[in-house]
């Protein structure tokens, strides 16, 4: 299980089945993943297929999904129905709802976008690629005993557990606006997966959990970290706030692989947000990570205004791949290419809708209480 270390060319590998896309979480959820399908045409429109490995994944299997989720809910998902289920057991036992309804197809909806992931995770395991992608990915809330927030099957979960049995520590980096709390939650006690979520906090915002004093337990002590932003934040201060953190944590920690889940809630504009973030911004992040030259699996995640979505997915893809994007309108050839209007451009101004409370002053005793936490790693 070499790492390829002697090119300074990433092989990047894209992973992604067609099916994904066509399940339905019911009329006016927000979550839609035809997002997927924006995303897949916007890459292809680019051309961006033609300088990565692309695979067509394969489902994940009952066991795989078991290897974190309990066998009582993996069976309730493969027996339950629309037609069939009994509405109040389901949310009383396994917290369906509005937020997590049951629709057709979504037993095989979960270890889709699982399977995903676990291909992707493996394709970094055997050295085939440096940086593998799956934006059907990064559903950050699923728990082991139920769904959460839009999330089903914790595909970052399955990922970490595999890539455990060959790294010795894994970093997990969550920008998504909402706070990575089922990841959080199952690597809580262990010094060998450190997490680190931004996101906006205020006791309420859901999931209502992430504030500072969440740093891990046992072994785990340190180990989770959690950076609470207020509504507005802009490029610029997420920007240095994210390297600024990210930095010391890196080089103390050494991880020897990193997972990125790229959430696109947090950008300006979005259905569910409440952020000012540009695609460029979000982007920068990513480039960021890239630049420490560490093998990496990047997920997707949350993300409800599905044109900026598939959007900053695409740019994103075309950073990962090294690839520069001609300014200007998109591609002639997109089809849905009606989605992208009026601008029809890959840099609309996302930027200046919400007030921006965060002040200089709060965002530096962020920082400042988040290194102070960094330097307990080293003992
Ligand atoms: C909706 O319009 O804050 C679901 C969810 C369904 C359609 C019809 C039902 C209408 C907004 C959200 C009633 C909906 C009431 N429909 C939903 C406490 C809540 C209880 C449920 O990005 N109601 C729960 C979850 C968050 C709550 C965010 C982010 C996932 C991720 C990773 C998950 N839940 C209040 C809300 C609608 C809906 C409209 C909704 N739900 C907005 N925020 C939530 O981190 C993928
Ligand atoms: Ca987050
Ligand atoms: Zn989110």
């Amino acid at each position: 299980y070499s790492q390829l270390t002697s090119s300074n060319v990433s092989h990047v590998s894209y992973h992604y089945n067609p099916e994904v896309s066509n399940y339905h979480y019911g009329p006016h959820h927000p979550m839609k993943p035809f997002r997927l399908l924006l995303t897949d045409h916007l890459v292809s429109a680019y051309k961006l297929h033609e300088v990565m490995d692309l695979y067509q994944t394969t489902p994940a299997s009952k066991e795989q999904m078991m290897k974190f989720h309990s066998p009582e809910y993996i069976e309730f998902l493969q027996k339950v129905s629309p037609d069939t289920v009994n509405r109040a057991t389901a949310s009383r036992e396994f917290n369906i709802g509005d937020d997590c309804p049951i629709f057709d197809g979504l037993y095989q909806y979960g270890s889709m976008y699982s399977g995903s992931s676990l291909d992707a995770t493996s394709k970094l395991i055997s050295g085939i690629s440096d940086i593998s992608i799956n934006w059907s990915g990064g559903l950050h809330h699923a728990k082991k005993y139920g769904p959460s927030g839009f999330c089903y099957i914790n595909d970052i979960v399955l990922s970490i557990l595999e890539l455990l049995k060959y790294y010795p520590r894994v970093l997990y980096i969550d920008i998504d606006l909402h706070h990575g709390d089922g990841v959080q939650e199952a690597f809580y006690t262990t010094d060998r997966v450190m997490t680190c979520s931004f996101h906006k906090y205020n006791g309420t915002f859901f999931p209502a959990t992430g504030n500072f004093n969440e740093v891990g337990i046992g072994r785990g002590k340190n180990f989770a970290v959690n950076v609470p932003l207020r509504d507005g934040i802009e490029d610029e201060n997420y920007v240095k706030l994210f390297k600024s953190i990210m930095e010391p944590i890196i080089s103390s920690f050494q991880p020897s692989v990193i997972v990125q889940q790229c959430g696109a809630d947090s950008l300006g504009c979005d259905r569910l947000g409440c952020f000012n973030l540009n695609i460029k911004a979000h982007g920068a992040c990513v480039k960021y990570i890239q630049s420490f030259g560490l093998p990496m699996l990047v997920l997707g995640g949350g993300g409800y205004t599905p044109r900026n979505v598939s959007r900053l997915w695409c740019h994103e893809t075309a950073v990962l791949n090294n690839v520069e994007l001609p300014n200007g309108k998109l591609p002639d050839t997109l089809p849905y290419k009606s989605f992208f209007g009026p601008d029809f451009s890959m840099h609309p101004n996302l930027g200046d809708r919400i007030e921006n409370r965060n002040t200089k002053k709060y965002l530096e005793s962020v920082r400042i209480r988040i290194l102070e936490q960094v330097r307990f790693l080293n003992g």
